[in-house]
């Protein structure tokens, strides 16, 4: 086999024939429609987007190219990533070649250590990530060939080269930021002996003499790395995309809205959550002491993070594939016992609240209780690593959509007025 790119262009013709034929023949055919509940709630159920890289179902949560994510956990994110740019499991071969193209491409200039060091103290982790990206945008090779005049049904080319150098240093940089933002000491070089989840591990510096953390790097790198595109991140990614802005644009302004406590900041605030808990009750909580807790949560006003989804109707996956691997090997984890326990009382709890549609948890609520274990206790970080793995699945999207000449992104809004006024002539 090819390269990842010799790979994809020998399969583009046929895509593009596939996908331009289905939306010639079909262009007025209607796929969803719009109620005013929607329009102005978050466009929840408006199916006006494509993903092809993966899909949430409400009752078996992600799939990815058409393959439930329970059924590909022990895939390394190498695997994933070609999976979701190809929709074709990767030969050895074929990860290898992913391997080496991350080796070939490795190495985060000195400049935007500079950047970062600059920083300030207090910075958030995905402040200095998302700026770590976009220091680097200057090295982008799509805004080159564009400013060449590149053909627009080249312009996937040089946007996969953007993901690659990317993707390359995307791990290094973050643990860079780990060991820079909390006073770690110097910096860990990159080993080409390793691979992309092993690396990210070693170049955090936190002891893994047996290789646990590393073995969870892969699986939380895997777990995180797509979710259709509908949410903040891909669709963000997708829309700053769609203007042709370039890979570092589009992945930075992805992680700024990873970063909301909504999003992927959940996860930090749910080991917060849990920790709150352990120090108020001196210990992990009982049956009786998590329920008051939580309910104190709700009748504040706030949300109990890690719980519920926008899509999602069932436990998500992604948390089911976390808690085996915590059953397995930090069973006796007070931190990851509390998330457990959680688990078995807050459904009930929400469902008694009677407010969130889906009253499950989603992939938020445990990923905090495993690296807490191995001693990463700087929750604010806890979202660079969903980042790190979202990257590659917002920009394998990016690359699909470039290839297939997707348009600008442009729906149209319409005013309060406009809705009175539609709504009265319908009664
Ligand atoms: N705790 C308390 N209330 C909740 C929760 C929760 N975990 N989830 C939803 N609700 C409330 C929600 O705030 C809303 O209240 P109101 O009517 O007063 O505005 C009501 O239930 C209906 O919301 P839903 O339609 O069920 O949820 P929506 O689709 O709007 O939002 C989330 C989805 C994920 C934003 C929401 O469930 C939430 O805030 N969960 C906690 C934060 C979290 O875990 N986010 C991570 C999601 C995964 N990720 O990584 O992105
Ligand atoms: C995600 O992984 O992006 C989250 O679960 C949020 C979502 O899908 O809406």
């Amino acid at each position: 086999m090819g390269s990842l790119k010799e790979n994809y262009a020998s399969k583009l013709p046929g895509l593009r024939e596939e996908i331009g034929g289905l939306v010639k023949a079909n262009r007025d055919v209607v796929l969803s429609e719009a109620t005013v509940g929607m329009a102005y709630g978050g466009m929840r159920g408006i199916k006006g987007l494509i993903c092809d890289t993966s899909e949430v179902s409400p009752e078996k949560g992600l799939i990815i190219r058409g393959i439930p994510l329970l059924e590909i956990t022990h895939l390394i994110p190498e695997e994933i990533f070609y999976l979701l740019v190809m929709g074709d499991m990767p030969t050895d071969a074929d990860t290898q070649g992913i391997k080496d193209e991350f080796n070939a491409r490795a190495g985060v200039p000195s400049y935007v250590w500079d950047v970062l060091r600059a920083m300030p103290d207090d910075s958030h982790p995905m402040a200095m990530i998302s700026i770590g990206i976009m220091a680097m945008q200057k090295e982008s090779e799509f805004a080159k060939a564009y400013a060449a005049g590149v053909k627009k049904t080249e312009y996937w080319e040089s946007t996969m080269e953007d993901s690659l150098n990317l993707l390359a240093k995307l791990p290094e940089m973050a643990a860079g930021i780990y060991r820079i933002r909390f006073n770690k000491g110097d910096l860990i070089p990159y080993d080409p002996s390793l691979d992309w989840g092993g690396n990210f591990a070693n170049m955090m510096g936190v002891p893994d003499p047996d290789g646990a953390l590393a073995d969870l790097m892969r699986l939380y790198l895997t777990l995180h790395c797509d979710h259709e595109s509908g949410n903040v991140s891909a669709h963000v990614c997708h829309t700053v995309g769609s203007a042709l802005s370039d890979a570092y644009y589009s992945l930075s302004a992805g992680l700024n809205g990873l970063a909301g406590p909504l999003h992927g900041l959940a996860n930090q605030e749910c080991l917060a959550f849990v920790l709150e808990m352990i120090d108020r009750y001196d210990g992990a909580p009982n049956d009786e002491q998590l329920t008051e807790y939580c309910w104190e949560i709700l009748n504040g006003g706030k949300v109990i993070p890690g719980y519920g989804h926008a899509v999602l109707r069932v436990t998500d996956p992604r948390f089911t594939a976390q808690v085996n691997w915590g059953k397995e090997r930090i069973p006796e984890d007070p931190v990851f016992q509390t998330v457990a326990k959680m688990f078995d009382l807050v459904p009930g709890i929400l469902k008694e609240h009677g407010k969130a549609k889906n009253p499950w948890p989603n992939v938020d609520a445990a990923s905090g209780s495993l690296v807490y274990h191995f001693g990463i206790k700087e929750f604010s970080y806890y979202t660079v690593l969903f980042g790190v793995s979202r990257a590659m699945g917002v920009l394998a999207q990016l690359i699909y959509n470039r290839s297939l000449g997707a348009p600008i992104e442009r729906p149209k809004s319409v005013t309060t007025d406009f809705v009175k006024e539609f709504v009265a002539g319908k009664g």
